[in-house]
């Protein structure tokens, strides 16, 4: 297992916002139990936010959530928000023999459409999937991974004439059958064949996470580069009984780093630190899976305000505040 790190704390630039959270299954107009892990975009100049909302069903032991639907709010201010009245992807409409939950959506606009990738679970493997979201009701899949596969962000732009995005494959054989997953690179003509796959970093480049990394929000533009997070994850196995569940020994931080404008599969630099630790109770004490901090979403606004929309604990949706410059030091500051 390697290192543990008892002591993460968040970096002192984050401003977490007071309301938090900023959306809960009290929002919801129907069926609604942990509401988390969304994607966000400024699409025709509002918010868009779609939503993971796992439903509790009784009857299913220690971690009774089964069913996921995928809900749909948009807002004014990035902060409050109007939930549309039905799921925008009902459970029922989509589980098959075959396919078992839709989950972990993550949105990106380019040239004025609203993009959607997201996370397949099939009784053959995890895949990734990319669609694009029709007047904020349907979702056409342009194309879905071969597994496993996950966690896949666009890049708000072609980059060379392609479509870009990054992901986390789950190699097995090659990582000694644990979970060391790494974050890679891969682009598209046409959204649905995807090569020029790249390493973009690897677990191990990490110096707070012992298990797994993964991309998190989609990257924003800025001067010096591209700005995303990424999810890190270290395991205890002292932690034990956690949240709603038996056991759960992982912590999720996030972290974030800069890439190549011209050739994003290269690190420009990245925080040594994390950017965001478990430290608040609807972080650490309250909730399904306590100690995770999973963030979808990331706006620079036009003052240099970076919203960064993540899920807590499994369970809520929140939103912390950075400014984009002390966000890029974090990256490129030498320590
Ligand atoms: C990952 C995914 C996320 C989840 C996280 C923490 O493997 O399943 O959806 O937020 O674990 O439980």
């Amino acid at each position: 297992m390697g290192k543990v790190f008892p002591e993460l704390k968040s970096s002192p630039i984050i401003k977490r916002y007071e309301g938090n959270p900023i959306l809960s299954m009290k929002d919801i107009p129907y069926e609604a139990t942990c509401i988390y892990n969304a994607g966000i975009a400024k699409y025709k100049g509002k918010y868009v936010m779609v939503f993971r909302n796992d439903i509790k069903i009784d009857g299913y032991g220690t971690n009774p959530l089964k069913k996921v639907d995928l809900g749909l709010a948009t807002s004014d201010d990035g902060i409050h928000w109007h939930v549309s009245p039905k799921p925008f992807l009902a459970a029922e409409d989509y589980t098959t023999d075959e396919i078992r939950r839709f989950y972990d959506p993550r949105l990106t606009v380019i040239d004025d459409v609203l993009y959607m990738c997201f996370a397949v679970d099939t009784c053959h493997g995890v895949h990734g999937g990319v669609g694009i979201i029709h007047d904020l009701e349907r979702l056409e899949i342009m194309s879905i991974s071969a597994p496993d596969n996950r966690n896949m962000v666009l890049f708000p732009e072609k980059i060379n004439g392609l479509y870009t995005r990054l992901e986390r494959p789950f190699p097995v054989y090659s990582r000694g059958g644990k979970d060391r997953f790494d974050i890679w690179f891969a682009q598209s003509p046409d959204l649905k064949f995807w090569g020029n796959n790249t390493l973009v970093m690897g677990v191990e480049d990490v110096p707070f996470a012992n298990d797994k990394i993964g991309p998190a929000a989609p990257p924003i533009k800025t001067e010096k580069g591209w700005l995303t997070t990424f999810h890190s994850v270290d395991i205890d196995q002292t932690r034990g009984k956690n949240g709603w569940e038996d056991t759960w020994k992982k912590r999720y931080c996030a972290g974030i780093m800069l890439l190549d404008l011209q050739d994003p599969s290269k690190v420009i630099g990245m925080s040594k630190l994390p950017l965001i630790a478990p430290e608040t109770d609807y972080e650490v004490e309250e909730g399904l899976r306590q100690n995770v901090i999973f963030p979808g979403g990331m706006i620079l606004e036009d003052d240099g305000e970076v919203k960064i929309y993540y899920g807590a604990s499994d369970t809520v949706e929140c939103l912390a505040t950075a400014n984009v410059d002390d966000l890029i030091n974090l990256c490129t500051e030498k320590r």
